[in-house]
């Protein structure tokens, strides 16, 4: 049958009628189910060892045109469309995005699905079907407001399983229910993502927003991810969902296990199970006591047998971010764990006497991370500075113990979401250039280099800028209401809301220039700020800060002496499809966060590829987008990671360090722009209780050192923009970083996953 007569088939079973004749949305089911169909006959990527990747966040994002793509049908669909009077783009836009993660470690676990995929290796990810994911952001009064995201439609990407398993909590027994959503690899077969959900969940029991009751886990278990974990009840649930995912991991593979009758003794010559952070590292003792206590194994075969199995990523240095739980609370949610805890614990005691690497520490909380470390036999940081880092400083006792573990895989992001889908003027140029080699092997991209004096591929890059530009500016008034300047300079920052990424220091720019101009300074060429970000609802300065960049919003933007000149936008509800249009339209690519805390990045790298030039610290990939793109195509500034290092040694042993309020005084610029948070003007437009307790925790705690590097950013900034005059020297900036940009491709990243960690 042909690709026509399928969809036709398709159409006419779903609805009894022609493409021509459906709604819109009903257009979209039917070619979803087209998709769908597709993926079902085709063949399951085979091999004789198998990578399980457990996470609790796959941020997918929209499948359609991603699918589409993949099974190499998205020309032919998009046309077969068109002759019936149907948008593919108008279809695209109606799907409702999984927001199954918060940010950057949930979008790489989907890149990396991607690329398992597209290169024909075998590999399934293990997560949990949330009902409504990560909350929907709304903003209400220059406020972010929480609400549910109902994802999940009649029809839509899940395969409803006839899998379950009896999940225990001690006394308590759940079911859980299996999801598949199937992955298609370019030009290759279908590898899984699992998704476990519990057969009780009751959406009925969200009430305002997504406030719900934490106390009954038959009933909420897979409602949200991550839930609220500022309070007791909010961390057992938590406890619950990791476990949950991880003893489903572990049933699952074990099953599969079996049924190709491979040993259990030889585990893993057959599977090896990367734990991305310390959310799925229950499946560690969980794997253990299943050994023990079913198979009959030996205490002592089980934990060889699992360490040979399990590799851990490591994804971040931040102290508060490194999973530790009470052995009160393992208690009450998984007691069967305990014991398996305790003895891991005890083992690791009879031969090491550091507190540093003990897994239960004197206050009988237990750190996640150790047991994975002691007890899988990799370890990998996500950059190659943030690999440094955790064997210099944060994992240095365990690094003296196992530096055979210590590996690095810098980042990567896949390119068919973001070159070949997102931007396809970018795409097509790119291949009437340099051929489509790139497409198989990204490294490719560097005959690019060639064309760096050629004008007419160089106007050709500039021009699909401008395009996509005004594409953003249409998308962004016809969603937020407001008018872009299409021949400004687009400023962006996207990413999760976090202090030590400093969306406040880009704010503190932004009052910067708002009084220059005010004082006369006109910039050049106008300039427009946009930034997209969730905050954690129980982070509260976190939120404080989206209250400032939206009182500069509204002042900056309806201030005719300014708006002419600057325009600032946030976003509301920045997710993976947002990105997806801001991405391909931005000139300036915002990386500043405090050097040491970033652990990679990834939005750097899609910038970059789409054409961006960086300004940023010596932070994560920054450090190697450095590398490739060399000093004159990049704009680097401020403390490098050693003097922030040395900052916090100092606050931590009590000696004279960082201290915010002395870089205020020093300063007029600094002091002009922290004062204007609570000055008349901004008071009159937001909340004075936000303004003054974010304009106090940076005159007084400053913990992600904000006004360290102010200044340096100010200089480095106003060079960039005065840079963006010479016009030839921007666009050959563009073309160098879209083609050094091949190295951040995740096939590339996960070939090294392969060659030294899973052995496939
Ligand atoms: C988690 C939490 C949880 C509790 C409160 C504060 C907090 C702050 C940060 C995090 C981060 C969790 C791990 C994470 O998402 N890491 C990101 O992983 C990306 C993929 O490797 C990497 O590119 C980002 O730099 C890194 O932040």
């Amino acid at each position: 049958m042909t690709l026509e007569n399928k969809l036709e088939s398709v159409t006419k079973e779903m609805y009894g009628k022609d493409m021509a004749a459906l709604t819109d949305k009903e257009a979209y089911y039917a070619v979803l189910q087209l998709c769908r169909q597709l993926m079902e006959n085709s063949e399951r990527i085979e091999g004789t060892k198998k990578v399980y990747y457990i996470s609790a966040e796959f941020l997918i994002g929209r499948l359609l045109a991603n699918n589409l793509l993949n099974l190499g049908i998205y020309d032919i669909v998009r046309d077969l469309l068109a002759a019936k009077g149907k948008s593919l783009g108008v279809l695209e836009e109606l799907e409702p995005e999984p927001s199954l993660g918060n940010g950057g470690l949930g979008r790489l676990a989907a890149c990396f699905l991607d690329s398992i995929a597209a290169l024909g290796l075998p590999g399934d990810g293990i997560g949990l079907c949330y009902h409504f994911g990560l909350f929907k952001q709304v903003f209400e009064d220059r406020l972010q407001k929480a609400e549910k995201n109902s994802w999940i439609e009649p029809h839509s990407w899940l395969h409803r399983t006839d899998v379950t398993y009896d999940i225990h909590f001690g006394p308590h027994k759940v079911t859980s229910r299996l999801y598949d959503i199937d992955i298609a690899g370019y030009g290759q077969g279908i590898n899984k993502l699992h998704l476990f959900d519990i057969e009780s969940a009751d959406e009925r029991i969200v009430k305002k927003g997504i406030e719900f009751n934490k106390n009954n886990i038959r009933r909420n278990l897979t409602l949200f991810l991550y839930p609220d974990d500022s309070d007791v009840a909010g961390n057992l649930l938590r406890i619950a969902q990791e476990y949950f995912m991880s003893a489903n991991a572990a049933r699952l593979i074990l099953q599969e296990m079996q049924e190709k009758n491979h040993d259990l003794n030889k585990l893993y010559e057959h599977a090896v199970i990367q734990i991305n952070d310390t959310h799925p590292t229950m499946i560690i003792p969980e794997l253990i006591r299943i050994l023990t206590e079913e198979k009959g194994f030996s205490l002592d075969t089980a934990i060889d047998v699992v360490r040979k199995t399990c590799a851990y990523t490591n994804h971040t240095i931040l102290a508060e971010a490194l999973e530790k739980w009470p052995v009160k609370y393992l208690r009450k949610v998984v007691p069967q764990l305990v014991p398996i805890i305790k003895a891991l614990d005890r083992k690791v005691r009879e031969n090491y006497k550091k507190d540093a690497v003990q897994i239960i520490d004197s206050n009988k909380t237990v750190h996640m991370a150790h047991i994975d470390i002691h007890y899988g036999f990799s370890v990998n940081g996500v950059a190659a500075i943030h690999t440094d880092i955790l064997k210099s400083t944060e994992l240095h006792h365990f690094y003296e113990i196992y530096p055979g573990k210590f590996n690095n895989k810098t980042n990567g992001i896949t390119f068919r979401r973001w070159l070949l889908s997102c931007n396809r003027e970018l795409t097509a140029l790119l291949t009437a250039t340099i051929g489509d080699g790139y497409r198989e092997d990204a490294a490719q991209l560097e005959r690019l280099l060639e064309y760096k004096d050629d004008l007419a591929v160089l106007d050709k890059i500039a021009a699909i800028k401008k395009n996509k530009k005004s594409e953003l500016a249409a998308y962004v008034k016809a969603k937020e209401g407001l008018e872009l300047n299409e021949n400004s300079i687009f400023d962006i920052q996207i990413k999760r809301l976090h202090e030590y990424k400093r969306q406040q220091m880009n704010a503190l720019y932004i009052i910067h220039k708002y009084l220059e101009i005010k004082a006369g300074k006109i910039p050049a060429t106008p300039l427009t700020f946009i930034f997209g970000a969730k905050a954690a609802p129980a982070y509260v300065i976190a939120r404080d800060i989206i209250h400032l960049i939206l009182v500069m919003q509204e002042i900056v933007n309806n201030d005719p002496d300014v708006s002419p000149h600057m325009t600032v936008l946030m976003v509301e509800n920045y997710n993976v499809s947002y990105a997806e249009k801001l991405i391909p339209a931005c000139d300036v690519s915002e990386q500043i966060s405090l050097a040491s805390k970033e652990a990679s990045g990834t939005g750097n790298m899609k910038l970059m590829l789409n054409g961006a030039v960086t300004i940023g610290t010596s932070d994560g990939a920054n450090v190697e987008i450095h590398e490739l793109v060399g000093d004159e195509n990049i704009y680097i500034f401020g403390e490098k990671a050693e003097t922030v290092i040395r900052h916090y040694e100092k606050i931590k042993s009590g000696k004279p360090a960082y201290v915010a309020r002395d870089y205020y005084k020093k300063s007029k610029v600094i002091r002009q722009a922290v004062d204007f948070i609570v000055g008349k003007q901004a008071l009159k437009a937001g909340h004075k209780e936000n303004l003054k307790r974010l304009y106090d925790e940076l005159l007084n705690k400053d913990w992600f050192m904000t006004l360290l590097d102010l200044e340096d950013y100010i200089r480095v900034k106003d060079k960039m923009f005065a840079d963006y005059e010479d016009e030839m020297k921007w666009k050959k900036m563009m073309l160098v970083n879209i083609a050094k940009a091949g190295f951040f491709s995740s096939d590339r990243t996960i070939a090294e996953y392969n060659r030294d960690i899973w052995r496939l």
